[in-house]
């Protein structure tokens, strides 16, 4: 397993779509392997391929709060099939993003259709930290930043901000 570099805003790389993914290869499972290892060592509660420059569609998530008891979540494929009518607002953050931070309205709760990693069809219905998580996550795998859920000016702030640092870093 690999600790695998993180792609940072403004990268056009997160604004890619990713593709669905077909039969469960070792090459996915090695995929979901090392977005874990990432995930966890960044830490993160949730990470989409697209963040290590895969344009596949897999996530993971571990939401778990107790320290030293992890809860490894894949999925593969996820659809929201169901949204809330209630919405909800969370302080959300990025690991795309790092250090920035922004309050997202979104569905309280969704119904996810996804596949394991045993190519099962599975579903899930998700509040909470979850459901929160998750919609940031399938956001990604659509080339969507939870940046574009904010005003266009808190938006174009910041990519501003990540721009000029990317161009220092060059120099
Ligand atoms: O680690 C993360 N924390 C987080 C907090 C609130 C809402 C969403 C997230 S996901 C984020 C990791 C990440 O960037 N996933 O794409
Ligand atoms: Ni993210």
């Amino acid at each position: 397993m690999t600790i695998r570099p993180l792609v940072i805003l403004p990268d056009p790389v997160l604004r890619r779509a990713s593709d669905p993914v077909g039969p469960i290869t070792a090459e996915i499972r090695t995929l979901v392997a090392d977005m874990f290892e990432t995930m966890y060592d960044a830490p993160g509660v949730g990470l989409a391929a697209i963040q290590i420059g895969v344009a596949k569609r897999v996530v993971t998530i571990d939401t778990s709060k107790e320290e030293g008891v992890r809860d490894a979540k894949v999925f593969i494929n996820p659809e929201i099939i169901w949204s809330s009518e209630e919405m909800r607002v969370y302080d959300e953050g990025c690991l795309s993003i790092p250090e920035y931070y922004g309050e997202v309205e979104r569905p309280d709760r969704v119904r996810v259709r996804f596949r394991d990693i045993d190519g099962n069809e599975q579903e899930i219905e998700a509040g909470g930290l979850l459901s929160t998580c998750i919609q940031h996550e399938i956001d990604h795998l659509n080339g969507v930043l939870f940046i574009d859920h904010l005003s266009k000016l808190k938006r174009d702030r910041v990519i501003k901000k990540f721009a000029k640092a990317a161009k220092r870093d060059a120099a």
